[in-house]
């Protein structure tokens, strides 16, 4: 079982919102490791870099302007299973078709304010957690708990 990393964040609208701690909660309590966590104003350059492959749509230029709007809270997650645990959490892209228990079927209603990202892949949870995060941001460290999680 490989181990994984992910790159989680509560977008501006979920900051706003008051939902930072009920969105890390729920990482916490589903039993991931926490590695990385910071409150950031991003800049565009980094917001065109997370989001390059989308830059050729319609709604590009309104989701830079969105994820710069305000602070986001960044977060780095590891664990067996992360990636795809996380975007289950999370729920679908659309609030109105994410499943009620999930974060976006719970917290949000517009794709345009879907209050949370999580990276689709093994490969994107590296990349975008470097992206991210600089070398000293991210914390190893084994959870008390541990033995309580996995036999
Ligand atoms: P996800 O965030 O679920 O991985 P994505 O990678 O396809 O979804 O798109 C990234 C973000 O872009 C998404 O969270 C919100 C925005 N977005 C995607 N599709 C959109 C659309 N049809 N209209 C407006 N914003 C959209
Ligand atoms: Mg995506």
């Amino acid at each position: 079982e490989q181990v994984e990393q992910t790159y989680v964040m509560v977008k501006p609208d979920g900051v706003q919102r008051g939902l930072v701690g009920e969105i890390i909660s729920r990482f916490e309590r589903k039993g991931f490791k926490l590695t990385g966590l910071k409150l950031f104003q991003c800049p565009k350059e980094l917001a065109e870099e997370h989001y390059k492959d989308l830059k050729a749509k319609a709604f590009y230029p309104s989701l830079i302007d969105y994820i710069t709007s305000g602070p986001v809270v960044c977060m780095a997650w590891e664990g067996v299973g992360v990636v795809a645990s996380a975007r289950k959490l999370i729920g679908s892209t659309d609030p109105l078709q994410a499943e009620p228990g999930t974060i976006r079927g719970d917290l949000a209603v517009q794709t345009g304010r879907n209050v949370i990202h999580g990276s689709d892949s093994p490969e994107n949870g590296k990349r975008e957690t470097a992206l991210w995060f600089k070398e000293g941001e991210l914390c190893e460290w084994t959870p008390v708990q541990a033995p309580w999680l996995r036999e």
